[in-house]
C-alpha cells in the first residue's frame, strides 16, 4: 500500500496519527501542507481544507480521528483501541476532550502567541503577550489538566491498562505546548506530567520530536 498523510509536523492533529502509524509500524510519507497556503486541489481530499487528510490505494480521507479508526479497522493490530465497549467509548471521548476542548485553547492561547505569531508573523513575545499567556494557563487549561490528572489517576495509561488513541491524542497537544516552553506544573499535577514524561520518551513521539525541535522549539518560559 502506498500511503500519504497531508499536513504540517507541527499540528497536534498530524502528529496524534503520526504517533498512531508508527505504534502499528505502518509506513506512510508525509506531505507537508500548510492549510493556510494550501494547493487549490487540496480541498478535493480535505473538503473542510483541513490538516491532516490521508490518502492511500482505496481512499481519500480528512480528520485525524477518521484516519486512525479507518487504520484501526484496516490494521487491527497492535490494537490501539479497547475492545471493550465501555472503554472504547471512554477512549473516544478522552480523543474528543483534547481535540474539541483543549487544543482549541492551547493552540491560539499558547502556541501561537509563544512560537508561531513570533515565527511567522514577526510578532514580538511582549510582557503584555506573556501576561495574557499565563491568564490562558490559569483560567483554561488548569482546568483541563485538573480534569485530566482525576481520569489518569495512577494508571499508567488513561484508558483499558494499554496504550490508546486517547493517550496519543494528551500527549501530541502538549508536544506543541514543550516547543513553546510551558511545561505542567508537576506539583499540581505529579501523575500527568509523568505520564507524558513517559509518552514523550516512546520511540514513536521521540522521533517526531527530534525532527520538529530544530524548528519549532522554543523552549522560551512562559
Ligand atoms: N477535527 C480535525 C481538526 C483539524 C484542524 O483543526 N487542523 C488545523 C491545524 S492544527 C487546521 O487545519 N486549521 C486550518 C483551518 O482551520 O482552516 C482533525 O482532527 O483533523
Amino acid at each position: 500500500m502506498t500511503a500519504t498523510l497531508y499536513g504540517a509536523n507541527v499540528s497536534p492533529f498530524v502528529r496524534k496519527v503520526r504517533t498512531y502509524l508508527a505504534e502499528k509500524g505502518l509506513a506512510y510519507t508525509l506531505d507537508p501542507v500548510n492549510p493556510f497556503a494550501a494547493p487549490p486541489d487540496y480541498r478535493s481530499i480535505s473538503p473542510l481544507g483541513k490538516i491532516p487528510a490521508w490518502r492511500d490505494d482505496d481512499v481519500t480521507l480528512a480528520d485525524s480521528s477518521v484516519i486512525c479508526l479507518y487504520l484501526e479497522r484496516m490494521h487491527p493490530q497492535p490494537a490501539l483501541y479497547p475492545a471493550d465497549p465501555q472503554a472504547w467509548a471512554r477512549a473516544l471521548w478522552l480523543e474528543e476532550y483534547i481535540d474539541s476542548g483543549f487544543v482549541p485553547k492551547a493552540g491560539p492561547g499558547v502556541f501561537f502567541p509563544l512560537v508561531l505569531a513570533p515565527m511567522m508573523q514577526d510578532q514580538p513575545v511582549t510582557a503584555e503577550v506573556r501576561a495574557r499567556v499565563e491568564t490562558c494557563i490559569a483560567d483554561e487549561l488548569s482546568p483541563m489538566w485538573r480534569y485530566l490528572e482525576g481520569e489518569l489517576g495512577d494508571a499508567e495509561f488513561f484508558v483499558g491498562g494499554a496504550l490508546s488513541i486517547a493517550d496519543l491524542a494528551v500527549a501530541s497537544i502538549h508536544v506543541n505546548l514543550w516547543h513553546a516552553g510551558v511545561d505542567l506544573d508537576a506539583t499540581q499535577f505529579p501523575r500527568l506530567a509523568a505520564f507524558l514524561a513517559r509518552e514523550f520518551a516512546r520511540p514513536s513521539m521521540a522521533a517526531l520530536i527530534a525532527e520538529e525541535t530544530p524548528t519549532w522549539g522554543r523552549r522560551t518560559s512562559a
